[in-house]
């Protein structure tokens, strides 16, 4: 039922609060609302990167801005697997072309982690993506408690093609909002694809209603982009490794097509648990550390073995 209502605005932005967002966020979503309302937030000092979040639709910085002591800990030990894997011949051999891609449709990317038999539950990946100040920033932002919906890590690399699916100008369909966390774990300059945002684009965000001209098709180029939104105007985040991107990427973005050199990067996407697409998430049994009820409820449904 509520699908049937949503997905009127499947990769859409919403102007103003409807009747939709109502029945989305206090009707299906009424338990999740519920704990935001009610729980006590334990990181008090957000107001400001919540309140840019809501604004802008994207909010940039350093990991310490989102991350807890804990989760940077963990961010350090899974970003040391993941740069080892990226330097190994398997990966080597897709960027120099002897391979073939491991992302269907993506043959620009090679995926660094994979999690076939669902993820472990001690990943220290699943540590970071369940930080629980993370976890506080996407609740406020939507308004109930957030869905880890997927987890991954992606090396994009310079191809000849001209740029496709996700590297053209697109919202995303998984949910009425959605956020995606990036966190860059190589230096992303100009040359190295950053993820380009339109801030503003999002749900409620001042520029909706002048993003409609955008609308008629799913992904547009720059030129088309340019002639709605002048370059001046996009976000682009380039950054130092340990760069970390919360963005609603409802709101117009494009990601990376690296000229030269490559990109690496975690990313996590956070939904309602009312999504519009299906999660495929798994966690291979039951992570004993995840003691808040804000990080069970992230994962629920998902665990065991
Ligand atoms: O590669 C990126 O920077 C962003 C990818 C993207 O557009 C997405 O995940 O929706």
């Amino acid at each position: 039922m509520i699908e049937r209502l949503t997905n009127r605005f499947k990769r859409r932005a919403m102007a103003k609060r409807n009747y939709i967002y109502y029945a989305w966020r206090y009707i299906a979503n009424a338990v999740p609302t519920y704990h935001a309302v009610r729980s006590r937030t334990v990181h008090r000092d957000l107001a400001d990167t919540n309140r840019e979040l809501r604004e802008h639709g994207i909010v940039t910085g350093t990991t310490d801005r989102f991350l807890t002591e804990a989760g940077r800990v963990a961010l350090g030990e899974a970003s040391r697997t993941i740069l080892q894997t990226s330097e190994s011949d398997r990966v080597r051999a897709v960027v120099e072309g002897a391979a073939a891609s491991t992302a269907s449709k993506k043959d620009f990317l090679v995926n660094l982690v994979k999690y076939d038999k669902g993820v472990p539950p001690d990943d220290p990946l699943l540590k970071v993506a369940l930080d629980q100040r993370l976890l506080e920033i996407v609740a406020s932002y939507f308004g109930l408690w957030p869905t880890l919906h997927a987890m991954a890590s992606w090396l994009n690399y310079p191809t000849d093609e001209p740029p496709a699916v996700s590297q053209l100008w697109h919202r995303d369909p998984e949910d009425l909002q959605i956020i995606k966390v990036f966190i860059y774990l190589s230096d992303v300059g100009e040359e190295s694809g950053p993820f380009s945002y339109i801030p503003r684009t999002h749900s409620f965000g001042a520029e909706v209603e002048r993003a409609r001209q955008c609308e008629a098709s799913k992904r547009l180029s720059n030129e088309d982009m340019s002639r709605v939104f002048d370059a001046s105007s996009w976000k682009v985040c380039t950054g130092a490794a340990g760069t970390m991107i919360v963005a609603d990427t409802i709101g117009y973005h494009r990601g990376g097509k690296p000229t030269s050199g490559v990109r690496i990067l975690v990313t996590f996407t956070y939904t309602s648990a009312t999504p519009m697409m299906a999660r495929k998430l798994r966690v291979a049994g039951t992570p004993g550390w995840a003691t808040a009820p804000i990080q069970r409820f992230a994962i629920r449904e998902i665990t065991g073995g």
